[in-house]
């Protein structure tokens, strides 16, 4: 990657992507230019150091050991709570429950907070460009307590119809559940607004913020959401690790999910008791060295500059939008006004999929179908879309190697 090019707003790029070795690799005889963020991002050098060095230096199990080692990990492990916290702007450390991911986060709201109160003839409110797993989840719950699934459309631009859903709210409406951007289209979508509107109905609100916590500032105290669910691998961080933020007295008040280690307080044949939060939402043990690595993740995200990345990925967002527009047989899917650094596009007679193997043999990785939201497939009568998602990483001479990239493509397949 040359370095003579622009040094893009408030970052260095090319000194950001010293710090992810996986950068220097080629594909197919090219260097890798990687645009599948919004699927999971790379991984700096110093998320990889955290790991090698807790399995290397102080691998232990947390909180039941009072050796130094048990004391190691165990301090790690709640660091990263602590950073996760503040990062998130929750007013207490006890409301950062890890999870899996995001998907286990919404399943685990939906198996205990949904099969608590949702009751039959009640609704849930979920929209029109929902993640499977910020749909599966609510239709089982729906499916077995004969609720009511309500859907806000999305308009043509790809944007929640704010009208339609504040029409569908009724005091039946006891969960509405709503990706903050989305991650086929790019939509940001408005959520204060909706969680206000739910509110007024009397429905506790769940925020999927898997595409959403890399770009923007998460303030869920602001936002005053219920819950609020991320992924850290979308977050320079490791895979198999989440957040579930949810306020104290829903947590407090909810019935445990998992039963085994950890979650008790005390256990006998004829009664258990659990434990106080977080703990009562962490059965067995978790995920301790990628958790520890996700602070190192959160660090670099720090030292970076959210207002950096967040810049730099809305020039690169600009940019490929401008540069892919100038391509006749190309369709932009998703032109909301507020979007994540996130581009859904069809050609003309190509089929999504041939667009990923050819620009893959170029060294360029994009993901192409129907990105686990079929329902937005289906409401732009499209099969599928190739998607490119930018991290702080990219450069615009990558969008370059794209758009050179697709026109060999058409001109190969037309
Ligand atoms: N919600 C949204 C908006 C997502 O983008 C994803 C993953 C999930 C939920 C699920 O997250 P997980 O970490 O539990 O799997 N999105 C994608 C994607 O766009 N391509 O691969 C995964």
């Amino acid at each position: 990657m040359k370095e003579a090019a622009t040094i893009q707003k408030g970052i260095n790029v090319y000194a950001v992507r010293k710090q992810f070795p996986i950068l220097n690799r080629e594909v197919k005889g090219k260097p890798l230019v990687y645009f599948d963020n919004a699927a999971t991002s790379q991984k700096p050098q110093q998320v990889i150091d955290a790991l090698v060095n807790y399995y290397s230096n102080y691998n232990a199990n947390i909180h039941r050991g009072i050796h130094t080692l048990a004391e190691e990990a165990t301090a790690a492990y709640e660091a990263t709570r602590d950073a996760v916290q503040k990062f998130m702007h929750a007013a207490l450390r006890e409301e950062i429950i890890f999870t899996r991911g995001t998907t286990e986060g919404i399943n685990l709201v939906a198996y205990t907070w949904g099969r608590q109160h949702v009751k039959e003839g009640d609704e849930i409110i979920i929209s029109g460009m929902e993640h499977h797993s910020n749909i599966v989840p609510w239709q089982v719950l729906c499916g077995e307590k004969k609720a009511v699934l309500k859907i806000i459309p999305i308009t043509e631009e790809g944007e929640l119809d704010l009208e339609a859903y504040k029409k569908l709210l009724t005091s039946k409406t006891k969960i509405v559940s709503v990706v903050h951007a989305s991650n086929s289209l790019g939509t940001v979508n408005p959520v204060k607004e909706i969680i206000k509107a739910a509110h007024e109905a009397g429905a506790v609100v769940v925020i999927d913020g898997a595409q959403s916590t890399v770009h923007l500032d998460i303030d869920v105290q602001k936002m005053d959401c219920d819950f609020f669910v991320c992924s850290a691998h979308k977050l320079y961080g490791p895979t198999g690790v989440g957040v579930l933020y949810g306020k104290k007295k829903l947590l407090e008040s909810m019935p445990v999910f998992q039963g085994g280690g950890e979650m008790i307080k005390e256990v006998t044949f004829e009664k258990t008791t659990f434990n106080d939060l977080p703990y009562k939402y962490e059965a067995g043990t978790p995920n301790i060295a990628d958790v520890i690595a996700f602070k190192a993740a959160l660090d670099f995200i720090q030292k970076t500059g959210k207002e950096n990345i967040r810049l730099h990925e809305d020039e690169l967002l600009q940019y490929a939008t401008e540069q892919l527009q100038q391509i006749p047989s190309l369709k932009i899917i998703g032109t909301a006004k507020e979007k994540v650094s996130v581009v859904s596009f069809v050609i003309d007679k190509v089929h999504p999929q041939d667009i990923g193997i050819l620009l893959d043999n170029q060294g360029i990785a994009v993901r192409t179908g129907h990105h686990c939201t079929q329902p937005v497939m289906d409401r732009f009568c499209i099969p599928g879309t190739a998607r490119a998602s930018f991290a702080v990483y990219n450069t615009k001479e990558e969008i370059d190697a794209l758009i050179k990239g697709l026109h060999k493509t058409i001109k190969m397949l037309s």
